[in-house]
């Protein structure tokens, strides 16, 4: 029994090692990547969400040391793909990762929808808007504008989950890449770009950073006029608020580990990340949750589009 499951160890680790160092698969790969994972081997190796280029990560476990016990090891690997530009939407190429959904119990305003705090794995590459949809965009796909707030630069705002969905359904339509809206864990890993803080530059509120209640004017502003997050983001952080596709459940009770979660199956109200042009700074916090009946309008929300990566 002993002697099997050392050949079995055997066979796994000449399978790793001989994958790694296939001339193809070197090739490919940087070897800060290789240093990475030898270093956390321990634990759960992921790439570096940060990292641009050529990635791959392991999917599995390592539940101890590599000699100790181990269990599948699936090993796939992607291309990075370039930023891109369809139907006049810039769109950021965002990798696969892992972070920390949820904030702090002692985090400045924090509410208790945004715990427990929970290991979220984004398994699936994405693109997401480098900014809000404006007015000019919504209008060129759907035909109509029905932004309280006038100006083709604005976010569009108003609009009803159903309408943010049928924008979605459209782009798919006319560019025949799969579009929709990103889900709460999506929008939450994209936003922190890597950050375990309050806000995505730090724990203090940073007005360089996003139009709200103080510095707004009572209006929605140009995309693009605030600092960008570290994936090159704007927004993410007041101006508009945004429709995510998850139905709302109101903690994340339960929720150990998930992979590329899509929320309840069911619920009344659907999520908005983000906090706007009218809300206080607490309201603007990374991991700050928000809600909204899906058929109502309201001039502190528009959205942010994802479109799914093909390989
Ligand atoms: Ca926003
Ligand atoms: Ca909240």
């Amino acid at each position: 029994m002993k002697k099997q499951f050392t050949m079995h160890i055997l066979f796994i680790i000449f399978f790793f090692y001989s994958f790694l160092l296939s001339e193809d698969f070197v090739k490919e790969i940087d070897f800060e990547h290789i240093d990475y994972l030898e270093k956390t081997i321990d634990s759960r190796p992921m790439v570096s969400p940060q990292a641009k280029g050529t990635l791959f990560t392991i999917n599995g476990a390592f539940s101890g040391h590599l000699t100790s016990k181990t269990i599948d090891i699936e090993i796939f690997k992607f291309p990075a793909q370039e930023d891109i530009v369809e139907k006049d939407i810039e769109l950021v190429f965002i990798p696969p990762g892992e972070f920390t959904m949820g904030t702090l119990e002692n985090e400045s305003g924090r509410q208790r929808d945004e715990g427990p705090m929970h290991k979220v794995t984004i398994k699936s590459p994405f693109y997401i808007g480098k900014f809000e949809v404006t007015q000019a965009q919504y209008e060129s796909i759907m035909g109509t504008n029905p932004s309280k707030f006038k100006g083709d630069d604005l976010p569009v705002d108003s609009i009803t989950w159903s309408e943010a969905i049928e924008f979605c359904r459209k782009m798919s339509e006319l560019t025949g890449s799969k579009y929709r809206l990103p889900t709460e864990a999506e929008w939450e890993y994209a936003c922190r770009a890597s950050t375990k803080t309050t806000f995505f530059w730090g724990n203090d509120f940073d007005e360089s950073y996003g139009w709200y209640r103080k510095n707004s004017g009572g209006t929605s502003h140009p995309v693009g006029q605030k600092s960008p997050n570290a994936w090159g983001l704007y927004d993410m952080c007041g101006n508009i608020e945004e429709w995510c596709s998850d139905w709302y459940k109101k903690s994340y009770k339960n929720k150990e580990h998930e992979i590329d979660p899509q929320g309840p199956s069911s619920g009344t109200l659907r999520v908005r990340r983000g906090g706007c042009w009218q809300h206080s700074i607490f309201c603007l916090r990374s991991g700050n949750r928000f809600y909204f009946e899906p058929d109502e309008r309201s001039s502190q929300i528009g959205f942010r589009i994802v479109r799914e990566v093909n390989f």
